[in-house]
């Protein structure tokens, strides 16, 4: 079935800006775009839907989440308010690992049923794909399990699933040395769950409560041998030269970036790296570094936004909020937003397929009841979606 889209302000993201189009038509043909541009241009359709001056985007993309776990950590979060800081209370058995015991007692469906509330908020803001990343888990059956929930909410809902291995998240209960856990990770965890068609790249927390560089590096040899990407959870709260570590090893992204050097962000800038910022969770662990934007965008480093979606710093499913905190925070350009949820978000997953509206692509759009394009950033909790569509649906 031909569809076309017409009547239409388009933000197409070709080339470095919005890539706009004014009176535009986007038309699709079996879900991949076949045009996009002037109205005057576009072909005959089956199909015709009148936007009527509304503005397009390629939907959204949300390329860092942690969206499937069970639980949450609301009284953490007191205790953060009452002055705990979120290292003292991950070193004191609380953080990560209290999420995986509630994701371990959790079955496959309840993680589904937890998880699909918080999809389903991103989807009501114009995503249309997501990544989920595991590391709740932590033994294979319990990643396994986070990995099999987060490929199945891709089949309850329209919306594209990409899943990534976190299992470097945090040392599990099971083992008290980090160099063993690493070895388990790369010798049956990541092997098994690749030939189970679970795993679509690879991520690890580089950090002092986390794994070093050494033990990633390891985790990232064993993504290599399987031909998988790799990305990387890098100087959220210390410079331990994860960047340039994942610039070694050609990684799709790395993600957070506080405490970022100029060493790294040249690394990253020579690989093609990505840097995913992640305001929401700079916002709710109240650090206090900025992630170096004006060297990253002097240095021609793509940025990416995404939500962080997750229970211990960053319980946000708004990528419209990331993008007005990414504005407010860090001072991103509203086009940078826009760009940091669409294009760049699809290069940090290694997506050439969605991200901008051109022909050849996935259609996936989501159409908004706004005037300028600056609205989608620059208000906080509203909602202006008008229609989503996820491959040409
Ligand atoms: N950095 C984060 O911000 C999340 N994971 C990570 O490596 C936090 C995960 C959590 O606290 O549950
Ligand atoms: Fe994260």
């Amino acid at each position: 079935m031909n569809r076309l889209w017409h009547n239409a302000r388009l933000m197409t993201l070709e080339g470095r800006d919005l890539g706009i189009v004014e009176d535009g038509a986007v038309a699709c043909e079996g879900g991949i775009v076949t045009y996009v541009g002037p109205r005057a241009g576009a072909p005959n359709a089956a199909e015709t839907i009148d936007c009527e001056g509304r503005w397009v985007s390629p939907g959204l993309i949300d390329c860092h989440t942690h969206l499937v776990y069970a639980g949450n950590r609301a009284r953490e979060f007191e205790l953060r308010l009452e002055g705990a800081s979120y290292e003292e209370i991950a070193r004191a058995g609380g953080g990560i690992v209290s999420t995986m015991k509630a994701t371990r007692a959790a079955s496959e469906d309840d993680l589904v049923a937890a998880s699909l509330s918080r999809l389903d908020a991103l989807i009501a803001e114009g995503v249309t794909t997501v990544e989920i990343k595991s590391g709740y888990g932590l033994s294979l059956e319990a990643e396994r399990r986070q990995l099999r929930a987060a490929r199945r909410l891709g089949e309850e809902r329209n919306v594209a699933v990409t899943t990534t291995f976190l299992g470097a998240h945090a040392l599990p209960p099971e083992f008290s040395d980090r160099d063993a856990y690493v070895a388990h990770i790369c010798d049956v965890m990541l092997p098994t769950l690749a030939a189970e068609g679970l795993v679509d790249a690879v991520d690890a927390f580089c950090e002092g409560i986390g794994f070093s560089p050494d033990q990633v590096a390891r985790v990232f040899e064993a993504a290599r041998t399987l031909g998988l990407p790799v990305k990387l959870h890098a100087e959220q709260l210390s410079d331990l030269g994860g960047a340039s570590l994942a610039a070694r090893y050609s990684a799709l992204s790395a993600d957070h970036l506080e405490h970022l050097s100029e060493i790294g962000i040249a690394a990253m800038a020579a690989s093609g790296t990505v840097a995913v910022l992640l305001p929401g969770a700079f916002y709710f662990t109240r650090e206090e570094k900025r992630p170096p934007v004006a060297a990253l965008r002097a240095h021609g480093v793509p940025m990416a936004l995404a939500t962080d979606c997750n229970p211990g710093t960053s319980p946000l499913t708004s990528p419209l909020l990331a993008m007005n905190m990414a504005a407010t925070l860090f001072r991103l350009t509203v086009d940078e937003c826009i760009a940091g949820f669409t294009r760049e978000a699809a290069r940090a997953l290694g997506r050439g397929d969605i991200g901008t509206l051109v022909p050849g692509k996935t259609c996936d759009l989501a159409i908004w009841d706004i005037g300028e394009p600056a609205e989608l950033v620059y208000r906080m909790g509203f909602n202006p979606l008008h229609a989503r569509i996820w491959r040409g649906q």
